[in-house]
């Protein structure tokens, strides 16, 4: 049964809950929760076809064949997701000039801890992967006390500053919405501290007013391209009576009167085949988007800001995502203590970093999940998208394991932690096979079952 993780909700920046002793207090969305929910489930996995560690530990330990899974159990269909089918996805940090996105960016890198497992950690100045912290990686590790750890990571792109006009080409326009395609999902950082010294692009600071900006630059720019989209197609009628360009053409159209009305592509109601063709436009509104406030450290210290209440009215009204209230400055001065300074600053004001919360959320918004593999060689976090079935899930570790694939056996990790170890999770029944349909959860420990012509056995 797919669970909620509890980090993934709206930060509600509504004014009761600022005044409330925490303000990174977490409160479910109440308008789109499928947008923000990561299913989390249990688990133990399998690694590389030599190397898996839980391929030796099954090896050395066999045991009864795992009781199948109900069919109860099944997970419901999901709509199909917009976007990319990758597990290579990398999310965007996007807003008006001077704004904080490269502060913002410079602190988690320098939050992040590189590991000899884990190459490229800046791949470019303005490219970053950055370890997605886990509580149930660390306990996973702690048990199993492997030679490698591999952590789950989200890769993260600085985005140099949009302005008004850049889809007709303004500022470095068409470049910067060029970076933006190539994102599968958006941090848009908005700026509500007040500083004289940082200019505004605008003048002044007025959060709202730049949502506004930002997403119309966002339409304007998938307004162009289904406009160039539609064009084609009508070329392409007149040639041929292709049922499909029908198809496609009537989408466009009904795509175009969704942006012209001042909607975003991600909150129409596409049928599943419909959601399938704008997959291949890419279109800049059907990303996902997790609103970050960037405000200053007394505001972030005393949990209220003028303009948070508006920002939230707004986002309320404009699909109801993620906002997660946060501080450049108060991130900054903490990534610039040592360790137990920094910690007993965080106790002394009541509050904490939220650049954690953060990268979870980002993961999750581009609909990210990761399944482990769990044994004594390696603990491995293995990232794939939500919805996966248990065989593409495999063949994130091997193509072989997807070809070969036989059956997938789950471990809870719930059920893992209460129980103490993989015999004891087997002997109380809890250890289960699944088939080609089981769609893999986030947090399931997973061994897998191949066996390809020629190849090995498991
Ligand atoms: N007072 C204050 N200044 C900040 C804060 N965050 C960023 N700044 C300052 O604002 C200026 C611009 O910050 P950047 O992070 O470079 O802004 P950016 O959004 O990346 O800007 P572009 O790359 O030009 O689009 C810098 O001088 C930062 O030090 C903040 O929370 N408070
Ligand atoms: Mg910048």
């Amino acid at each position: 049964m797919a669970r909620f993780e509890p980090i993934l909700h709206v930060i509600n920046p509504c004014p009761v809950l600022l005044s409330s002793p925490q303000l990174p207090l977490p409160t479910k969305n109440p308008s789109r929760p499928a947008h923000i929910s990561l299913p989390l489930s249990p688990t133990h996995a399998s690694p590389s076809p030599d190397s898996s560690p839980a391929h030796h530990l099954a090896a050395a330990e066999p045991s009864p064949m795992p009781p199948k899974a109900s069919k109860k159990d099944a997970e419901p269909a999901e709509r199909p997701i917009l976007g990319r089918f990758s597990s290579h996805l990398k999310i965007g940090i996007v807003g008006l000039p001077n704004v904080g996105k490269s502060t913002f960016f410079n602190i988690v890198t320098k939050l992040s801890i590189p590991a000899e497992n884990f190459p490229f950690c800046t791949i470019e100045p303005n490219e970053a992967r950055v370890h997605v912290p886990d509580e149930r990686f660390d306990y996973l590790c702690q048990l199993f006390k492997p030679k490698s750890e591999v952590a789950a990571y989200l890769e993260i792109n600085d985005i140099a500053g949009l302005v008004r006009g850049a889809s007709a080409g303004e500022g470095l326009g068409n470049a910067f919405l060029s970076h933006i395609r190539a994102v599968d999902g958006i941090f848009h950082v908005l700026r509500a501290f007040e500083d004289t010294e940082i200019t505004h692009i605008d003048d002044t600071v007025d959060p709202v007013r730049d949502l506004e900006t930002i997403s119309q630059e966002l339409r304007l720019k998938d307004i162009e391209f289904v406009q160039a989209k539609i064009d084609d197609l009508e070329k392409s009628m007149k040639r041929s009576n292709d049922k499909q360009l029908k198809i496609d053409h009537e989408l466009c159209q009904r795509v175009m009167t969704h942006l012209q009305d001042g909607k975003d592509v991600r909150l129409g109601e596409w049928k599943a085949a419909e959601i399938e063709i704008l997959n291949a436009f890419q279109l800049l509104t059907a990303k996902p988007v997790v609103y970050l406030v960037n405000m200053s450290e007394k505001d972030y210290l005393r949990k209220k800001n003028k303009f948070l209440p508006k920002i939230h009215a707004w986002v309320k009204e404009h699909g109801g995502e993620t906002i997660i209230p946060f501080s450049c400055a108060f991130e900054q001065k903490l990534v610039d203590m040592p360790e137990d300074e920094a910690a007993k600053y965080c106790t002394e004001n009541q509050t904490t970093s939220l650049i954690p919360k953060i990268i979870k959320t980002g993961f999750a918004a581009i609909h990210l999940i990761y399944f482990f593999t769990a044994g004594h060689g390696e603990v491995k976090c293995w990232q794939i998208r939500r919805q996966s079935k248990a065989p593409q899930a495999a063949g994130a570790i091997h193509t072989d394991f997807e070809r070969g694939f036989i059956c997938a056996e789950v471990m809870k990790f719930e059920d893992l932690k209460e129980l103490g170890s993989e015999s004891a999770v087997k002997a109380a029944g809890k250890y289960r096979q699944e088939g080609k349909t089981y769609v893999v959860q986030d947090g399931d420990i997973i061994f897998f079952k191949f066996n390809v012509s020629g190849g090995g056995k498991k």
